[in-house]
Protein backbone atom coordinates (compact mmCIF):
# COMPACT_ATOMS: atom_id res chain seq x y z
CA UNK A 1 0.00 0.00 0.00
CA UNK A 2 1.13 3.55 -0.55
CA UNK A 3 1.88 4.71 2.93
CA UNK A 4 2.34 8.48 3.08
CA UNK A 5 3.70 11.41 1.34
CA UNK A 6 7.49 11.09 1.78
CA UNK A 7 8.77 14.04 0.74
CA UNK A 8 8.26 17.40 -1.95
CA UNK A 9 10.77 17.57 -4.44
CA UNK A 10 11.67 21.19 -5.48
CA UNK A 11 13.88 21.96 -7.58
CA UNK A 12 16.32 25.48 -6.91
CA UNK A 13 19.41 26.67 -8.83
CA UNK A 14 20.88 27.05 -5.01
CA UNK A 15 20.04 25.34 -1.90
CA UNK A 16 21.62 28.56 0.60
CA UNK A 17 19.83 30.96 -1.79
CA UNK A 18 16.49 29.13 -1.23
CA UNK A 19 16.83 28.40 2.25
CA UNK A 20 16.69 32.43 3.18
CA UNK A 21 13.04 32.01 2.31
CA UNK A 22 12.51 28.18 4.12
CA UNK A 23 13.88 29.31 7.37
CA UNK A 24 11.78 32.79 7.49
CA UNK A 25 8.86 30.18 6.68
CA UNK A 26 10.65 28.64 9.46
CA UNK A 27 11.44 24.87 8.01
CA UNK A 28 15.00 24.03 9.72
CA UNK A 29 17.40 22.01 7.63
CA UNK A 30 17.66 18.00 8.85
CA UNK A 31 20.70 17.21 6.23
CA UNK A 32 22.28 18.29 2.96
CA UNK A 33 23.92 15.82 0.59
CA UNK A 34 25.03 14.74 -2.83
CA UNK A 35 23.40 12.07 -4.40
CA UNK A 36 26.32 11.98 -6.84
CA UNK A 37 24.45 9.28 -9.41
CA UNK A 38 22.25 11.64 -9.67
CA UNK A 39 23.97 14.52 -10.28
CA UNK A 40 22.25 16.61 -7.36
CA UNK A 41 22.59 18.12 -3.70
CA UNK A 42 19.32 17.50 -1.87
CA UNK A 43 18.68 19.28 1.36
CA UNK A 44 15.73 17.85 3.08
CA UNK A 45 13.31 19.84 5.66
CA UNK A 46 11.20 18.48 7.58
CA UNK A 47 7.34 19.76 7.88
CA UNK A 48 6.02 17.94 10.80
CA UNK A 49 7.21 14.49 12.17
CA UNK A 50 6.25 12.37 8.79
CA UNK A 51 6.85 14.27 5.29
CA UNK A 52 9.88 16.60 4.02
CA UNK A 53 10.31 19.24 1.60
CA UNK A 54 13.29 18.13 -0.66
CA UNK A 55 15.11 21.08 -2.50
CA UNK A 56 17.52 19.74 -5.31
CA UNK A 57 19.98 21.39 -6.38
CA UNK A 58 21.66 20.62 -9.89
CA UNK A 59 26.17 19.87 -9.19
CA UNK A 60 26.08 19.81 -13.58
CA UNK A 61 24.62 20.71 -16.56
CA UNK A 62 23.91 17.45 -17.44
CA UNK A 63 21.52 16.57 -14.59
CA UNK A 64 17.88 16.50 -15.02
CA UNK A 65 17.50 18.60 -12.19
CA UNK A 66 19.60 21.45 -14.72
CA UNK A 67 17.09 20.16 -17.71
CA UNK A 68 14.07 20.69 -15.85
CA UNK A 69 14.98 24.40 -14.31
CA UNK A 70 15.95 25.15 -18.06
CA UNK A 71 12.44 24.34 -19.42
CA UNK A 72 10.04 25.43 -16.69
CA UNK A 73 11.89 27.17 -14.32
CA UNK A 74 12.49 26.13 -10.17
CA UNK A 75 9.59 25.00 -8.81
CA UNK A 76 7.73 21.82 -8.02
CA UNK A 77 9.55 19.32 -9.36
CA UNK A 78 8.33 15.40 -7.92
CA UNK A 79 5.92 14.02 -5.40
CA UNK A 80 7.44 10.95 -3.59
CA UNK A 81 5.21 8.26 -2.03
CA UNK A 82 6.52 5.80 0.45
CA UNK A 83 5.80 2.19 -0.16
CA UNK A 84 7.14 -1.07 1.80
CA UNK A 85 7.11 -3.18 -1.18
CA UNK A 86 8.72 -1.12 -4.17
CA UNK A 87 9.71 -3.72 -6.21
CA UNK A 88 6.72 -5.61 -5.76
CA UNK A 89 4.78 -1.78 -6.55
CA UNK A 90 6.88 -1.63 -9.65
CA UNK A 91 6.57 -4.88 -10.69
CA UNK A 92 2.52 -4.67 -10.47
CA UNK A 93 2.33 -1.05 -11.82
CA UNK A 94 4.62 -2.66 -15.33
CA UNK A 95 1.62 -5.42 -15.72
CA UNK A 96 -0.53 -2.50 -15.78
CA UNK A 97 0.82 -0.49 -18.77
CA UNK A 98 2.36 1.95 -16.78
CA UNK A 99 6.22 3.46 -18.03
CA UNK A 100 8.34 2.90 -15.46
CA UNK A 101 11.56 5.24 -15.64
CA UNK A 102 13.45 2.52 -13.02
CA UNK A 103 12.17 -0.96 -13.47
CA UNK A 104 14.60 -1.61 -10.23
CA UNK A 105 14.83 0.61 -7.25
CA UNK A 106 18.37 2.59 -7.03
CA UNK A 107 19.81 4.07 -4.33
CA UNK A 108 18.44 7.66 -3.39
CA UNK A 109 18.48 10.74 -0.93
CA UNK A 110 18.92 10.11 2.82
CA UNK A 111 19.48 5.85 2.54
CA UNK A 112 16.43 5.20 0.99
CA UNK A 113 15.56 2.90 -1.99
CA UNK A 114 13.57 5.08 -4.80
CA UNK A 115 12.35 4.81 -8.18
CA UNK A 116 10.65 6.92 -10.66
CA UNK A 117 7.02 6.81 -12.89
CA UNK A 118 7.27 8.64 -16.26
CA UNK A 119 5.67 11.90 -16.28
CA UNK A 120 3.71 10.72 -20.01
CA UNK A 121 1.92 7.92 -17.51
CA UNK A 122 1.09 10.26 -14.57
CA UNK A 123 -0.87 12.71 -15.92
CA UNK A 124 2.39 15.32 -16.10
CA UNK A 125 3.69 14.65 -13.11
CA UNK A 126 7.31 13.26 -12.12
CA UNK A 127 6.06 10.62 -9.28
CA UNK A 128 8.73 8.92 -7.53
CA UNK A 129 7.96 5.44 -5.24
CA UNK A 130 10.48 5.28 -1.90
CA UNK A 131 11.31 2.76 0.33
CA UNK A 132 12.53 4.91 3.40
CA UNK A 133 14.83 3.67 5.17
CA UNK A 134 15.39 5.57 8.35
N1 LIG B 1 7.71 16.94 -13.94
C1 LIG B 1 6.85 16.82 -14.97
N2 LIG B 1 7.24 16.49 -16.23
C2 LIG B 1 8.56 16.28 -16.42
C3 LIG B 1 9.51 16.39 -15.39
C4 LIG B 1 9.03 16.73 -14.11
N3 LIG B 1 9.87 16.86 -13.07
N4 LIG B 1 10.74 16.12 -15.88
C5 LIG B 1 10.57 15.86 -17.19
N5 LIG B 1 9.27 15.96 -17.50
C6 LIG B 1 8.66 15.76 -18.83
C7 LIG B 1 9.41 16.54 -19.87
O1 LIG B 1 8.92 17.86 -19.96
C8 LIG B 1 9.14 15.73 -21.12
O2 LIG B 1 7.87 16.04 -21.62
P1 LIG B 1 7.65 16.28 -23.20
O3 LIG B 1 8.07 14.99 -23.84
O4 LIG B 1 6.19 16.56 -23.29
O5 LIG B 1 8.51 17.43 -23.54
C9 LIG B 1 9.07 14.29 -20.60
O6 LIG B 1 8.78 14.40 -19.19
C10 LIG B 1 10.38 13.57 -20.77
O7 LIG B 1 11.40 14.33 -20.15
P2 LIG B 1 12.92 14.22 -20.59
O8 LIG B 1 13.77 14.96 -19.60
O9 LIG B 1 13.04 14.61 -22.00
O10 LIG B 1 13.11 12.66 -20.53
P3 LIG B 1 14.03 11.70 -19.76
O11 LIG B 1 13.37 10.38 -19.95
O12 LIG B 1 15.45 11.88 -20.15
O13 LIG B 1 13.98 12.08 -18.19
C11 LIG B 1 13.04 12.16 -16.00
C12 LIG B 1 12.79 12.20 -17.49
C13 LIG B 1 11.75 12.69 -15.42
C14 LIG B 1 13.30 10.78 -15.56
C15 LIG B 1 14.24 12.99 -15.52
O14 LIG B 1 14.22 14.22 -16.15
C16 LIG B 1 14.25 13.18 -14.01
O15 LIG B 1 13.85 14.22 -13.54
N6 LIG B 1 14.70 12.16 -13.20
C17 LIG B 1 14.67 12.25 -11.77
C18 LIG B 1 15.90 12.92 -11.23
C19 LIG B 1 15.79 13.26 -9.77
O16 LIG B 1 14.88 13.94 -9.31
N7 LIG B 1 16.74 12.82 -8.95
C20 LIG B 1 16.82 13.18 -7.56
C21 LIG B 1 16.55 12.02 -6.66
C22 LIG B 1 16.88 12.39 -5.25
C23 LIG B 1 16.04 11.59 -4.28
O17 LIG B 1 14.85 11.91 -4.12
O18 LIG B 1 16.58 10.69 -3.64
Amino acid sequence: MIKKVSHIGIAVKNIEASLEFYTKLGLEVEMIEVVESQKVRVAFLPVGTEVRIELLEPTSEESPVAKFIEKKGEGVHHIALAVDDLQARLDTLAEDGIRLIDTKPRPGAHGADIAFLHPKSTGGILLELCKENH
